[in-house]
């Protein structure tokens, strides 16, 4: 499949060529995003290199002598030396040799070498060879963590290991049981075309974009949006390699099966006998994921709809509305609660179709502009979904119905009431475990854009909502960038996601980015929120603010990374954990360190 643009071929890999493609059911809504990206592009695909990243405390002839080395047990073709120029590419075609949607100098954050090991003794034998030559590895499933970090190590030169190129297999999958078993190079594209091939009656879990490793977004503890939307809560059973290059599975994974075969209980059952380990895998550097069981939702029939409020502030009587809604389970999923200002971003027009001012886009234009859209001039919407039998899903709504008919002016929509480019219609999709590619959209609001996300979780008060997002308007209006907050709102917290959008070649907006990520997080902090998931330039802030007790978290995270994790080979930094090779020698970013990562970069500077 390809586009054309300005007279140049723009090919995307489909699923069938390649592990991370995408599938033909989506060729043509690929091709419109990649164009829409790309004619907001200003510069040029790529600049020659400034220099080539080496592992800290090696030089390059032992570098080299190492890479030789290592090419050798696992084959040349298998280690690619990380010394060409930096492509960004984008979210279909994303590098792995450095942070796509870089915060820092695009050149700060690299790697030395990309390793595609083919299976876990493959693994086991690279994880070993670091271990021998203290390289620090970075292990990554497809890379497609964009908006915390990508695929870039946090520490330059360390070699990433891209495990999903050539560990790309759906392993097993159970109808009977509604489970499957995956690889690190499995994404939601694949995992759900794979259940259709076979034509069994299961549904996925994915989130809003559907490029994504099915393992890696688990094990950062991302989330999506059908009943079975928390993807750890929802995995069952782990083959992990450690930092010393020996294998554990987890569960009754660690029992064997009859005759050498696979535990017959390792996707049924999560705990084993003694400590539930799998936690400590999950946004770590303790060991590295090489398979993973998930449950699959049984297909059930279902109904999303949108509702809309007029007020600013209705949000705080709407998070009060959906608490003892969502502690019921009267609502069926994770809802979203967005601003108004996203039903213009998501229709994928840059930010100068609405307005061509500077700084934020004020709130009267949005209001111009809502009032053109199918939304109208409203403040807030919410978009739900219901599961099971269409009477259960009838009067769970006439519930639902009644409750936010209680906000003054608030309209309740179904699909087949908005026009068919609406969002809803994504939402549809999402909502009953359909990967889709919609969410990009957001990425057209400026040229050259990249997004980081700032993700505070609140308890589903009003009051605490309020406090929050009065932080982040107040920041927002301060660094000059419009507000988008997507509230995914459960019974008792809301993972509350304020997406930065930004210019990557614009050094000022840079700058601005990481000013506003660093003041979210003290302010959100100093009133009590933390984040549950951060990009990893704000990881150390991020894992200092979690210091309760003169950080005893932290410091209990460091006793495991040095007793699992002898020489600190394994992403070092990543989550804010450094192992003691690295602590305390000035790697750590932290709030109040006055540090300016943009100007000198991300290296300890003694
Ligand atoms: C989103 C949701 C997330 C996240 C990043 C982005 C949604 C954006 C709930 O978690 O971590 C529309």
């Amino acid at each position: 499949m390809s586009s054309i643009i300005n007279g140049i071929t723009n090919a995307i890999p489909s699923l069938t060529q390649k592990y991370s493609g995408v599938p033909e059911r989506l060729a043509k809504e690929a091709i419109a995003a990649k164009d829409r990206l790309l004619s907001q592009k200003t510069v040029p695909d790529s600049v020659p290199r400034k220099g080539h990243s080496l592992p800290p405390d090696v030089d390059q002839a032992t570098y080299d002598a190492a890479i030789e080395e290592l090419k050798a047990s696992i084959g040349a073709s298998n280690v690619e030396v990380n010394d060409k120029t930096l492509v960004d590419g984008w979210y279909m075609e994303h590098p792995n040799t450095h942070d796509a949607y870089h915060v820092v100098d695009q050149e700060e954050m690299t790697c030395s070498a990309v390793v595609y090991p083919g299976s876990t003794e493959e693994v086991q034998t690279v994880v070993k060879w670091a271990n021998k030559h203290t390289i620090p590895v970075y292990p990554i499933s497809m890379g497609r963590n964009l908006g915390y970090g990508g695929s870039a190590p946090r520490v330059p030169g360390s070699v990433v290991l891209d495990l999903g190129r050539r560990m790309d297999q759906v392993l097993n999958i159970d109808g009977d049981n509604a489970s499957c078993i995956v690889e690190p190079g499995v994404s939601y594209f694949k995992l759900y075309e794979e259940i259709q091939k076979r034509n069994l009656p299961l549904w996925i879990d994915c989130p809003d974009l559907g490029g994504g490793s099915v393992l890696g977004n688990a094990i950062d503890r991302g989330v999506g949006y059908t009943p079975y939307g928390d993807h750890f809560a929802n995995h069952c059973g782990m083959e992990i390699v450690l930092p010393d290059g020996s294998l554990l599975r987890t569960g009754l994974g660690a029992m064997p099966g009859k005759d050498g075969a696979d535990n017959p209980c390792w996707q049924s059952f999560q705990a084993a006998y003694g400590p539930y380990v799998d936690g400590i895998f999950s946004q770590s550097n303790y060991g590295i994921v090489t398979k993973m069981g998930f449950w699959l939702m049984p297909e059930t029939d279902h109904q999303s709809y949108m509702v809309t409020f007029p007020q600013e502030d209705d949000f705080e009587r709407i998070v009060e509305i959906i608490k003892p809604l969502a502690q019921k389970r009267i609502l069926g999923n994770i809802p979203q609660l967005r601003h108004v200002i996203q039903e213009l971003a998501v229709t994928g027009k840059p930010k100068t179709h609405w307005y061509d001012g500077p700084g934020q886009m004020p709130r009267e234009v949005i209001r111009q502009h809502a009032a053109q859209q199918p939304c109208g001039d409203v403040s807030w919407v919410f978009y739900g979904t219901q599961y099971g039998d269409r009477a259960g899903i009838e009067s769970q709504l006439k519930l639902i119905r009644a409750e936010f008919e209680k906000i003054d002016g608030s309209r309740f929509y179904l699909p087949q009431d908005m026009p068919p480019e609406h969002y809803l219609h994504s939402r549809v999709q999402v909502c009953s475990g359909v990967p889709v590619l919609r969410e990009l959209d957001w990425l057209n609001w400026v040229p050259n854009a990249a997004h980081l996300f700032f993700s505070p979780i609140l308890p589903t008060k009003a009051k605490d909502a309020r406090v929050v997002l009065d932080i982040v308007s107040r920041l927002h209006k301060k660094y000059g960038f419009d507000l988008f907050p997507t509230l995914c709102v459960a019974g008792r917290e809301m993972h509350t996601i304020v997406n930065i959008v930004y210019d990557r070649y614009d050094p000022d907006a840079k700058q601005r980015a990481t000013g506003i990520m660093r003041e979210m997080i003290r302010e959100a902090a100093a009133e009590g929120f933390g984040e549950y998931r951060t990009h990893l330039l704000f990881a150390d802030q991020v894992a200092e603010s979690y210091g309760w007790n003169n950080g005893a978290l932290r410091k209990f995270n460091e006793t495991l990374k040095d007793a699992i994790d002898e020489n600190s080979i394994l992403s070092p930094g990543r989550n804010g954990i450094w192992g003691k090779r690295f602590r305390g020698k000035g790697w750590e970013i932290l709030d109040g360190d006055k540090r300016d990562i943009l100007r000198d970069g991300i290296r300890p500077k003694l």
